[in-house]
Formats: C-alpha cells, structure tokens, sequence
C-alpha cells in the first residue's frame, strides 16, 4: 500500500552532516573483508520546529556497494543536501524527486530522506511506523554471523546467539568457507531457521558447489552472484533446489519488478539505503507483496537511528520473514541514541514515540564523532 497520510511539510534550514567511528564488539568478517569500526554518517536536518535525523549506511570503502563514506559525503554535500535546501519548504514526500535528477547515490539519499522525515513526523508527533504503516509492535529478530577463524568457533558464535534468542540465523559464505561451515552449524543446531549470505562471491560456474547446500535445507541463499547479474542468478536458481534471495541487486522497485519477472529472486531482502530510502523500500515491499514474493528486512550495522527506522519498516505486512533486524548490543558496546534497541524473547520494539522514537546520547554521539559540518542556507 502507498503511504496513508502524507507528512506535513517541512522548512529546511540546514543540514549537519558527521562522520562517525563506532567500534564494534568483534570483528565482522564477509567475504569482502573485515570491519572492527563501523564507519557511518549521520545526518541531522534542522527546521523550525524540530531536528530530524537520518543515517548514511556506507561503509569505509566501496566493498558492499560502490557507494562509500567520502563518495556520499561529497555528493551530499556538493548536489543533494543543496538541492533540498534550495527547495527549502519541502513534504517529505517530495525529497526524493528533488533529488531524482542526480543519478545513483541511493544511500546518501537515504539518509537525507530519513532526517526529513524524522523532522516532519516529530513536529506532527507521530510515529515512523505509524506513517509506514506497521502492524505489528514488534519484529521477530535475526542475526548474521560473520565468518570465523574455524567451523567451531562459528558454531560458538551461533550457539551464544541462540542463547539469546535470536529466532533466525544467518551465517556468511565464501568460496572455501561454505558446505563445511553451513554443516557445522546444521550438524550443531538441528533444524534451526538457517540462511547464508554469499555477498556476491560466486560465479554461475560454481552452481554446482552451491547445489551441495540444498541438502542442508536452508531458508534461503542470499546474493550468490554480482549485483548485475540477474540473468545469471535466474539460470542459478533453476538448478537450486535453495531459494534464492536477492540483496545487492534489488536497487529499487524497478529492479525488484525485473529480477521477479525473471525468475531470478523467490524472496527479497529490501535495505532502505541500496535502493534510495525508506518510501522506495515500502514501494519494494509492495512490489513484492503483489507478486507473492516474502520480503525480510536487511541490516547495514545501523547505529540507533537506522536501527529504529528498520524495526518500523520491518513491521508492514509483506515482511513475513525474521529480518536482521538485531539489538544494538549485537554490534555496538554503546550506540548514539538513549535507548538501544534491545531482544525480548527474540524480538525487537517498533518504536511508537514522535518521528523515529529515539533520543539522541549527545555524549555518545559527540564522542564518536571524527569529522563534522554544518550547511545552512
Ligand atoms: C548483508 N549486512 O546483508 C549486509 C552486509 C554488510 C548484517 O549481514 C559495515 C557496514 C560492514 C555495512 C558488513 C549484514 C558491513 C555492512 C556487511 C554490510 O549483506
Ligand atoms: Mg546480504
């Protein structure tokens, strides 16, 4: 469904923008590499009224996406945030045809879009996920696992987060690192809820290696093969017996529409920041629902911003899958905001206070700060 009720609109009158290092509580390895800070922008949009905030989900360097922290700084500081300073008194809803004429870019955009609506939503004081149109109070959460030195101390790791009560785990591949790790953890847990995540780090020439894991009888696969690689991940999944979901290459609702009319995804991830913001991710959801195509919500490390955002959106009906939606404490020792998101029996609160429902830990936030600016008009 498209949004019930638009937001009021809003009066720009700058955007602060920081660069912050978190450092996170271990080492989180995929099979484009190892991160033991996470690097992220967060975007604070001022109006008359009330700040809002967002969160730029890149990464460091361009490993995930080919968006990366100095990429999404320039271009939000140089066209983006100009653009909708310019248009100064602005519905949310409208931010991102403002920002439509620049091509790409889809998480500083996120980002941006997500300070303006958190603005506009709190001046009207109404929930984020209320405004989406969430029905559901909390998400199931699930986690992802990175890989580990060994299929033991992967089992370990599972074993912790199972103990806590993640209802779903998802455990990341790579060539080398695949059939004897999903049977570790298949061979230590018994018929637990198990997907892995390849990021991309096959070729259609390793289908066969990959038809192995149908006997382990997981969930899903997600994104055995590269972003652009529709055509193959169809001929992929026509020899899996492993549904396939699409993460990386679901850029939009466009994508989502292509990849299902292909064959290519039985199930989608949708990430607000791959395909542009929030409202593009309810337009993948719908997409999807319409198609009867299971969508789950994804995670990019999100601070307490994205995070709050992520369990609203988790909430709309077509999210029939456990996402990795995750407790602050997941990642994070300590996050930016107040109240972190925390498990209660495996699941995660969809905030209901004003905009985004979170307070920012000024503290916090001011201590993980590197890099700091402000653009006014
Ligand atoms: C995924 N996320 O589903 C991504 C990938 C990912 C939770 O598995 C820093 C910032 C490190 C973003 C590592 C999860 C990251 C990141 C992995 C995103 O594919
Ligand atoms: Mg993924």
């Amino acid at each position: 469904m498209p949004i019930a009720r638009p937001a009021a609109s809003v009066t720009l009158d700058g955007f602060e923008l920081r660069v912050l290092h978190i450092p996170l509580v271990s080492p989180f390895t995929t099979s484009f590499g190892t991160e033991t800070v996470r690097e992220v922008i967060v975007v604070r949009a001022l109006t008359p009224d009330s700040d809002g905030w967002g969160e730029i989900v890149t990464q460091a360097a361009p490993l995930y996406s080919s968006e990366y922290t100095q990429s999404a700084w320039d271009v939000a500081l140089r066209f983006l945030a100009p653009a909708l300073l310019d248009a100064r008194t602005l519905e949310p809803e409208q931010v991102a045809g403002v920002l439509e004429p620049f091509v790409g870019h889809r998480m500083a955009k996120a980002g941006l879009e997500l300070a303006v609506l958190d603005a506009a939503l709190r001046a009207e004081g109404r929930a984020f996920g209320e405004y989406l149109g969430a029905v559901r109070d909390a998400v199931p959460s699930g986690v992802s696992v990175g890989i580990q030195a060994d299929p033991a101390a992967l089992v370990d790791r599972v074993g912790g987060y199972l103990d806590e009560g993640y209802v779903r785990i998802k455990i990341k591949i790579k060539p080398g690192r695949d059939v004897a790790d999903t049977a570790a953890v298949r061979d230590a847990f018994g018929a637990i809820p198990l997907r892995v995540d390849a990021n991309s780090a096959y070729t259609l020439a390793d289908a066969e290696l990959l038809a192995e894991l149908d006997r382990f009888d997981l969930l899903l696969i997600e994104q055995p093969l590269q972003e652009d690689d529709l055509v193959d991940h169809a001929a992929l999944a026509r020899r899996l017996r492993t549904p396939v979901c699409l993460d990386e290459s679901i850029v939009s609702a466009k994508a989502a529409t292509d990849a299902i009319a292909l064959g290519a995804a039985a199930v989608v991830n949708v990430k607000a920041g791959r395909v542009g913001g929030y409202l593009e991710a309810v337009r993948v959801h719908d997409v999807c629902r319409d198609a009867g195509i299971p969508v789950w919500c994804g995670g990019m490390l999100e601070t307490g911003i994205g995070r709050a955002a992520n369990a609203a959106l988790a909430a709309l009906p077509g999210f029939t899958l456990p996402g990795d939606v995750s407790a602050s404490s997941r990642f994070y020792a300590r996050d930016i905001v107040t109240e972190p998101a925390v498990l209660e029996d495996g699941h995660v609160r969809v905030p209901t206070g004003p905009g985004l429902g979170i307070e920012i830990d000024q503290v916090a936030l001011d201590d993980f700060t590197v890099e700091r600016t402000l653009l006014r008009r």
